[in-house]
C-alpha cells in the first residue's frame, strides 16, 4: 500500500485556473484514466484523468479553487509497493488525441468524427442522418442512424460544436472508421482520450422479425414501436408512449418529426379542448396480414386524394355519432318539369339532371332548419349557424372522391346550378379542382344517381353537421287513397350528427326535404 498525490500537470502557460468540477470524493476507487476534475480557462477546458488506480483518500480542490501546475490535487491509496512520487496526470488535447499526443487543446478546433466500432459490421447502411453543416450539436447527441438486417445504431456525438462538413448521406454504406463529419468544437471544450473512446459507443436496438414486418406495412401506432435510441430518449424526456405515435421513417421507423407531430397534435387539442377524458379509443393495432401467404397479390398505390379522404373520413366515422334517416321522394313532377325544360336547357348549353333540384331543394330546407347549416364550437361549447349556402357534392373522379362546392346555392337558378356542376365535375375529373372550389360547403350531397343501390350511409363531412345521400330512382306503386298509382321515387339516406340533430328534428327535415321534392312549388313559400 501506498499514498500517492496526484497534482495538476503541465497545461501550458495558464495559471490560477478555475476547477469547475470535482468528479470524485473521500473512499472512491478510481481507475486510471477516470476523470478527476475539470479547469476551466476564458479559451479551454481540461479534465485532469487520474494517472493511476486507487482508492481516493483525500480531495484538495474544491469547486471555485484556482490551481497551476502540480498544484495538489487527491492523495490516492494505492497498491503499489514502490511509490512513483508525485505522478502528474496528462491532459489530453482534441488534437492531441488524433495524434496520439499529450499536449493542450486549442481554444476551438476542427475534429473529424468517424464511426466508431460497430462490432462485427461492415457496409452499414446509412438509413438517417440527423445533422447538416452549420448545426449546433450537443455531446451525445445523434448525428446518424446505421441499420442492418438485425440492428439499428446510432452515432452520437462525442462532442458539443458545430457541424462544418457532413461526410454521409443516406443510403451510403459505413464501416468502423469511416469519416461521418467535421466538427468545429465548441470553445474551450478537451476532450480525453477516454471520453471518446466511452462517447462512441454505439447503441443498438435489436429488432425482432416480427415487429420489422409489422414496421414495414403499416403505418398506424403499434405496440411494438420501432425507434432508434435517440428517439426514444426524446420520448422519454417529452413523455411520449410510443406505441401511439405513427411512424413515417424508413422501414415503419418513428423519427423525431413523428414525435414532434405527435406532441403537435396533443397540444392541438389540448387547444381545442378535444381530448376525452376517456383517453382515447385504445383500439387494438391493425391485424398485420400476410396475404400473399393464401394466393396471388398485387400492391397498388393509393392516389393522393384516396389517402387524404381515408384519413377525413376514418375521423368523420369515429368522431361523429352518425343515425341515418332513409325516405322516398316523390319526384314524378321534377322529372316531368325536367324533361319539359330539356330543350330550354339544350340552347342554354346546360345538361340538367336531378342533382340540380336536389342542390337547390336543400339551401331551401336548410333555410327552414338553420341548425342543419350548423357546426360544432371547437371547444364543443356553441354551435356556428352559417347564414350562406353552399352545396357540396360528392363527385366521383379517376384519382377518387371529391366534394366541389356549389356556393350560394339559394341565390341560384336551376340552370346556373347545372353550369356550375358541368364545370366543376369537369374540372374535378381532370385534377383541375382548386381548394377555393372545394372549400366552404355546409351541407353536402353524395348521389349514386344512376350508378344504383336503393340506399346507403353517407359519412358526415366534418365539420358539417348533415349530408344527403341519393340513390337510384324508380318507378313505384303508391297508394293515394282509393288506388296505387306508378310514380317515380327518389330513395334518400340522411345522415346526422347526433350531438348536434335529434332525430325529431331529422325526421322533420327530411320530410320537408320529399316535399319540396315533390312540389318543387314549396321553394316558393
Ligand atoms: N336516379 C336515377 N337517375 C339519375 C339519378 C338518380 N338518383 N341521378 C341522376 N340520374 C340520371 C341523370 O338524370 C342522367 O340521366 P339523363 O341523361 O337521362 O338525364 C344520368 O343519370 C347521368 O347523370 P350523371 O351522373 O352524369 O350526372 P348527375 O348530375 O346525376 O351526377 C355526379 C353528377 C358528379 C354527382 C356523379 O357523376 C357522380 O360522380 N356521382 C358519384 C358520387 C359518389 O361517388 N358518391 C358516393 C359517395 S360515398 O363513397
Amino acid at each position: 500500500m501506498a499514498i500517492k498525490q496526484v497534482t495538476v500537470p503541465n497545461i501550458g502557460d495558464y495559471k490560477d485556473v478555475d476547477v469547475i468540477e470535482v468528479n470524485v470524493k473521500v473512499g472512491d476507487v478510481i481507475q486510471e484514466e477516470d476523470s478527476l476534475i475539470t479547469l476551466e480557462t476564458d479559451k479551454a477546458s481540461m479534465e485532469v484523468p487520474a494517472p493511476f488506480s486507487g482508492t481516493v483518500k483525500e480531495v484538495s480542490v474544491k469547486v471555485g479553487d484556482k490551481v497551476s501546475e502540480s498544484s495538489l490535487v487527491l492523495l490516492v491509496e494505492t497498491d503499489a509497493v514502490n511509490t512513483n512520487e508525485t505522478a502528474s496526470s496528462t491532459i489530453l488535447t482534441q488534437s492531441a488525441v488524433e495524434q496520439g499526443s499529450q499536449q493542450q487543446i486549442a481554444a476551438a478546433q476542427m475534429l473529424e468524427i468517424k464511426v466508431p466500432d460497430i462490432g462485427d459490421y461492415k457496409d452499414v447502411d446509412v438509413i438517417e442522418v440527423n445533422v447538416k453543416p452549420g448545426d449546433e450539436i450537443k455531446e451525445e447527441d445523434s448525428l446518424a442512424t446505421l441499420e442492418t438486417d438485425k440492428a439499428s445504431m446510432e452515432i452520437p456525438s462525442p462532442y458539443t460544436g458545430k457541424v462544418v462538413d457532413v461526410k454521409i448521406t443516406v443510403g451510403d454504406k459505413v464501416s468502423k472508421g469511416d469519416l461521418v463529419l467535421t466538427l468545429l468544437v465548441s470553445q474551450g471544450q478537451v476532450a480525453t482520450e477516454n471520453k471518446i473512446s466511452k462517447a462512441a459507443q454505439v447503441e443498438e436496438v435489436v429488432k425482432s422479425p416480427v415487429v420489422e414486418q409489422a414496421a414495414i406495412v403499416s403505418k398506424v401506432p403499434n405496440t411494438n414501436a420501432h425507434a432508434s435510441p435517440a428517439v426514444r430518449r426524446l420520448a422519454r424526456i417529452l413523455g411520449i408512449d410510443l406505441s401511439r405515435v405513427i411512424a413515417t421513417g424508413r422501414k415503419g421507423r418513428i423519427t423525431k418529426e413523428d414525435c414532434d407531430n405527435y406532441i403537435k397534435k396533443a397540444v392541438q387539442s389540448l387547444q381545442t379542448g378535444q381530448v376525452s377524458s376517456g383517453g382515447g379509443l385504445d383500439l387494438l393495432p391493425d391485424p398485420q396480414v400476410d396475404f400473399a401467404k393464401f394466393g396471388e397479390i398485387e400492391v397498388e398505390a393509393l392516389s393522393r386524394i384516396n389517402k387524404l379522404s381515408a384519413k377525413n373520413l376514418a375521423r368523420n366515422w369515429v368522431k361523429i355519432p352518425h343515425v341515418t334517416f332513409y325516405d322516398d321522394a316523390d319526384i314524378t313532377d321534377l322529372e316531368a318539369f325536367r324533361n319539359a325544360k330539356k330543350t330550354a336547357a339544350e340552347k342554354a348549353g346546360v345538361k340538367v339532371t336531378p342533382l340540380s333540384f336536389l342542390i337547390k331543394a336543400a339551401a331551401t330546407a336548410l333555410q327552414e332548419y338553420p341548425r342543419f347549416n350548423s357546426s360544432l364550437s371547437n371547444d364543443g361549447e356553441g354551435l356556428i349557424v352559417k347564414k350562406y349556402y353552399h352545396i357540396g357534392f360528392a363527385t366521383d373522379t379517376p384519382k377518387g372522391l371529391v366534394v366541389p362546392v356549389i356556393k350560394n346555392a339559394d341565390q341560384k337558378g336551376i340552370f346556373e346550378i347545372s353550369r356550375e356542376i358541368m364545370d366543376l365535375v369537369k374540372k374535378g375529373r381532370e385534377g383541375k379542382l382548386k381548394p377555393d372550389d372545394m372549400q366552404g360547403a355546409t351541407f353536402t350531397i353524395s348521389s349514386l344517381g344512376i350508378l344504383g343501390t336503393t340506399a346507403f350511409t353517407p359519412i358526415i363531412n366534418m365539420p358539417e353537421v348533415a349530408i344527403m345521400g341519393v340513390s337510384k330512382s324508380a318507378i313505384k306503386p303508391v297508394w293515394n287513397g282509393t288506388e296505387f298509382i306508378p310514380r317515380t321515387m327518389l330513395p334518400l339516406s340522411l345522415s346526422t350528427d347526433h350531438r348536434v340533430i335529434d332525430g325529431a328534428l331529422a325526421a322533420q327535415f327530411l320530410t320537408r326535404y320529399c316535399a319540396i321534392l315533390a312540389d318543387l312549388r314549396e321553394m316558393l313559400l
